[in-house]
């Protein structure tokens, strides 16, 4: 898969598939042409075999995304087609429907859907400089590419709530701190370590992974005895499947 304008779409031969949201000048801002490109992409990643694990990182050196382009705000006809269009491609629904590993690799600047995009991956590394925020409150915006929902399933709910009334920003050792992102590393270790992890995940079995992912992301909106029950179903599922390979 090429051809894409605003992201770039590789794949290696160890099974990593790489998404570099790519407008560097505008800070890979997510404008209607990188969501459509990725809306492409997810689907290819989820139904292709050779890809094990998918990293997103951020072309050029000062941000992974600073979110939604801003300049495309008012630019839909009327609110009921931003809303329709919305609702055709739910993108960070398509994000959330990837049952394969994701690891967002953040270098600099994630902000509104930026650090969305990135929450609605399994591990977060980001370098030492990075800042994230959700300005929507700022613009007038309730925070709209899943934050309210996915950032309270990894932080503490009082700093949920005062990430986004206040729209401050953080930088990345308060979101080390908070649960927002795994590690912090230095700038020129970004990339190498979410390779390193990729690998790590790609030498684990990859039915076991799929299958682990469904138990945490579909567990957290349970209880526990249907959370138990869930890890039972899936566990006696995969041990079903080795044996009739
Ligand atoms: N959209 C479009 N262009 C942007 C964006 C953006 N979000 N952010 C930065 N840019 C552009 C700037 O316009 C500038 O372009 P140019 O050089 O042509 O003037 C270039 O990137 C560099 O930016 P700055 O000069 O502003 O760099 P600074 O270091 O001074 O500041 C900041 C960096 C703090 C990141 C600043 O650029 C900023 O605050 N950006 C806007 C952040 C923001 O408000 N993002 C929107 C969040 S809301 C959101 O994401 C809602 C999600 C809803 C879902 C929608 C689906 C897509």
């Amino acid at each position: 898969m090429n051809g894409f304008e605003n992201i770039i779409y590789e794949k290696t031969d160890d099974g990593i598939a790489w998404i570099t949201l790519n407008r560097p000048k505008a800070l890979n801002a997510v404008n209607t042409k990188m969501r459509d490109e990725l809306y492409e992409v997810l689907p290819a990643i989820k139904q292709d075999p050779d890809v094990r694990v998918a990293i997103v990182k951020g072309a050029g050196d000062r941000a992974f995304s600073a979110g939604a382009d801003i300049s495309e705000f008012g630019t839909v006809p009327s609110v009921a087609i931003g809303r329709e269009i919305r609702w055709e491609r739910d993108l960070w629904g398509m994000f959330l429907s990837v049952q394969k590993p994701m690891i967002a690799a953040i270098g600099g600047f994630a902000l509104g859907a930026g650090i969305e995009m990135a929450m609605c991956c399994d591990i977060r590394i980001a370098s030492d400089d990075s800042q994230f925020g959700l300005p929507e409150a700022n613009l007038g915006m309730v925070p709209t590419a899943g934050g309210s929902q996915t950032m309270p399933r990894l932080v503490l709910h009082g700093r949920v709530s005062e990430i986004v009334l206040t729209a401050d920003r953080i930088d990345a050792s308060e979101g080390l701190r908070i649960g927002l992102i795994n590690r912090i590393v230095s700038r020129d270790q970004l990339i190498p370590t979410a390779e390193t992890i990729a690998k790590k995940i790609i030498s684990n079995d990859a039915s076991a992974l799929m299958y682990a992912k469904n138990a945490i992301t579909r567990g957290l909106d349970m209880t526990l005895d249907q959370g138990l029950e869930l890890e039972k179903r899936l566990s006696m599922a995969l041990l079903r499947k080795r044996i009739a390979s």
